[in-house]
C-alpha cells in the first residue's frame, strides 16, 4: 500500500519567475515581464494600470528572475540529486514566437527548450509542461486585446502545434493553462486583459476565459492528433470553500464561490458548461458567442487528468462584516480553526484531502498535484544553509494527507508537484523574499545578491521522501 509505483514525485516552477534573461535568444515581451515589484504591482496584474512597456522608476522581478535561463543544467542536476521523478516548467510563448503572431517560430527558443528536456532526461527525469503559465506577448495584447480576441485562440494552436511536433518523443504531459481560474482575479497577469474606464470587466473575463477554453480543447484534440500519448491536464487553483458556520445561507454562498472554480474544469473535464453557468451568464447579460462547432470540440476533447494548486481551503460566509485573509489572489474569510503563513495563507493539510476527494468525485479523472508548499522568510546561515523545519513540517503533512487520500479514500492521484522547488519570483507580490524551495538562491527582493544556489534542510529531507516513496515522512 502507500504510494502506487511510478508515482511522479517533483518540483514545479514557472518560466517567468526563474527564468530570466528576458531579452536574450530573441525572445519577445510579455506581460509577465511588465509586473513590477512595489505597489503598482496589483493594480497592474489586475488589468487596471496599464502599463504594457517597462519604464526606468519600477524594478521588474521577472526579467532575470533566478537566471535559470543560464543556470538550468546546475539546477537540474539538483533535481536529479533530490531524485525527481517529474519536473513541472513552463514554456515561455515568447521564446516561441516572440510577437506571437509571426508565420515560423524562433529556432533559438526551440533549441533552448530542446536541451531543457534533454538535460531533465538525463537524470530520468520526465518533463510535465506547462504551455502558458500567465504570459502572453505583449504584441498580442497591443494589438488584439489578449484573450478578449478570439484570434488568440489560432495563435495559440500555432504555437501547440509547433510544441506538440518538436518534442514528441521528449514531453508526454502537458497542461495547457496554468490556474486557469486566476484570469476572474489576476486579469492581466493571468490573460493579458486591460481593461478600458468603464468597461464591464466580468463580460470580458469570461468572453476570455470562453476563448482559453476553446483553446485548451484544441490544443488536446492536436496532441493526440500529434502523438497518442501525450497526456493532457488541465490547472485548477483549488481549495475547497467552507461556509463559515453552518447557516444554511454560509452554505448556499460557500457551494457558489466553489462553482466559480469548477466551472472551468467542468468545460474541460466533462466537455460542456454547465447549466448553472449558462444562468449565470443570462443573469448578468454576459454574451459570449459559444458556436455549434465550439459545443462539438469541447465536448470531444476533454482532458486527461485534473491538474491543480492547492496551498489553503477557503472559507466564505454571507455576512459582509466577517474578518478576511489572503490567500493566492483568492481572499477569505479567516478560519478560526487553522494557522496561516506569513503572508496570510491559512495552511489545512486535511482541506487537501479534502479537495482531492471533491475533484475525484466531480471528475472522475486522474489527478495531479502540480504545486503546494510553504511561502516563508529563510534565514541562511554564512554558507547559505536554511535549516528549514517549518517547510518540512508543512510538506509532511500535506504529503499524510494526499497518502490518505490515495490509501483510504482510493483517490486516483498521478504525481504531486511542489511549488518553487528553487527559490524563485512570487508571483503575486514579486517578492524574492517569499521562498518555497528546497534549494537557496542568493537574491533579494531588491534584486541584489550572487545567485549562489545551496541545498537547505528540505533538499535532504525530500530526498529520503522520493527515495523511500512517501514512506519516510
Ligand atoms: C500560484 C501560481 C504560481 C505561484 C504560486 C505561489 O498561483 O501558479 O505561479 O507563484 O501560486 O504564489 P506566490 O508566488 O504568490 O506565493
Amino acid at each position: 500500500m502507500g504510494f502506487p509505483e511510478g508515482f511522479l514525485w517533483g518540483g514545479a516552477t514557472a518560466a517567468n519567475q526563474c527564468e530570466g534573461a528576458y531579452n536574450e535568444g530573441g525572445r519577445g515581451l510579455a506581460n509577465v515581464d511588465v509586473c513590477p515589484h512595489g505597489e503598482d504591482r496589483f493594480p497592474v496584474c489586475l488589468g487596471h494600470k496599464k502599463m504594457l512597456r517597462p519604464d526606468s522608476e519600477h524594478y521588474y522581478p521577472a526579467m532575470e528572475a533566478i537566471d535559470m535561463y543560464h543556470h538550468y543544467k546546475e539546477d537540474i542536476a539538483m533535481f536529479g540529486e533530490m531524485g525527481f521523478k517529474t519536473y513541472r516548467l513552463s514554456i515561455a510563448w515568447t521564446r516561441i514566437f516572440p510577437n506571437g503572431d509571426e508565420a515560423e517560430p524562433n529556432e533559438e527558443g526551440l533549441q533552448f527548450y530542446e536541451n531543457v528536456f534533454k538535460e531533465c532526461h538525463k537524470y530520468g527525469i520526465e518533463p510535465l509542461v506547462t504551455i502558458t503559465h500567465f504570459d502572453c506577448p505583449i504584441h498580442l495584447i497591443e494589438e488584439y486585446g489578449g484573450w478578449k480576441n478570439r484570434k488568440l485562440v489560432d495563435f495559440y494552436k500555432k504555437l501547440v502545434t509547433v510544441l506538440f511536433t518538436r518534442y514528441k518523443g521528449l514531453v508526454k504531459y502537458w497542461l495547457t493553462f496554468n490556474e486557469i481560474n486566476m484570469i476572474l482575479h489576476l486579469p492581466f497577469m493571468g490573460a493579458g486583459l486591460v481593461f478600458e474606464e468603464g468597461e464591464d470587466e466580468t463580460q470580458a473575463k469570461y468572453l476570455a476565459a470562453h476563448h482559453e477554453l476553446v483553446a485548451s480543447a484544441e490544443a488536446t484534440r492536436i496532441a493526440h492528433e500529434i502523438d497518442p500519448e501525450n497526456m493532457v491536464g488541465c490547472m485548477l487553483a483549488a481549495g475547497s470553500t467552507y461556509p463559515h458556520t453552518c447557516h444554511p445561507a454560509d452554505v448556499w454562498k460557500a457551494l457558489e464561490k466553489d462553482r466559480e472554480n469548477y466551472f472551468f474544469i467542468d468545460v474541460q473535464a466533462r466537455g460542456y458548461y454547465p447549466n448553472y453557468a449558462k444562468k449565470f451568464f443570462e443573469r448578468e447579460n454576459i454574451k459570449i458567442d459559444i458556436t455549434p462547432e465550439d459545443e462539438k470540440l469541447l465536448r470531444e476533447n476533454t482532458v486527461d487528468f485534473v491538474s491543480f494548486s492547492y496551498y489553503s481551503s477557503r472559507c466564505t460566509s454571507a455576512d459582509p462584516n466577517v474578518a478576511v485573509t489572503d490567500g493566492n489572489a483568492f481572499a477569505s474569510v479567516k478560519n478560526p480553526y487553522l494557522k496561516a503563513s506569513e503572508w496570510g495563507w491559512q495552511i489545512d493539510p486535511l482541506g487537501l484531502r479534502t479537495t482531492l476527494n471533491t475533484l475525484y468525485d466531480r471528475y472522475q479523472k486522474p489527478l495531479f498535484i502540480v504545486e503546494n508548499g510553504l511561502g516563508a522568510v529563510d534565514t541562511p546561515d554564512e554558507n547559505g544553509y536554511v535549516e528549514d523545519d517549518y517547510r518540512i513540517d508543512y510538506l509532511r503533512e500535506h504529503i499524510k494527507a494526499m497518502k490518505d487520500a490515495i490509501e483510504l479514500d482510493g483517490v486516483d492521484l498521478l504525481g504531486y508537484t511542489s511549488w518553487g522547488c528553487i527559490d524563485l519570483v512570487s508571483a503575486s507580490t514579486g517578492e524574492m523574499k517569499k521562498r518555497y524551495g528546497f534549494i537557496y538562491v542568493d537574491k533579494d527582493n531588491e534584486g541584489n545578491g550572487t545567485l549562489k544556489r545551496t541545498p537547505k534542510k528540505s533538499f535532504y529531507w525530500y530526498k529520503k521522501v522520493i527515495e523511500s516513496n512517501g514512506e519516510e515522512l
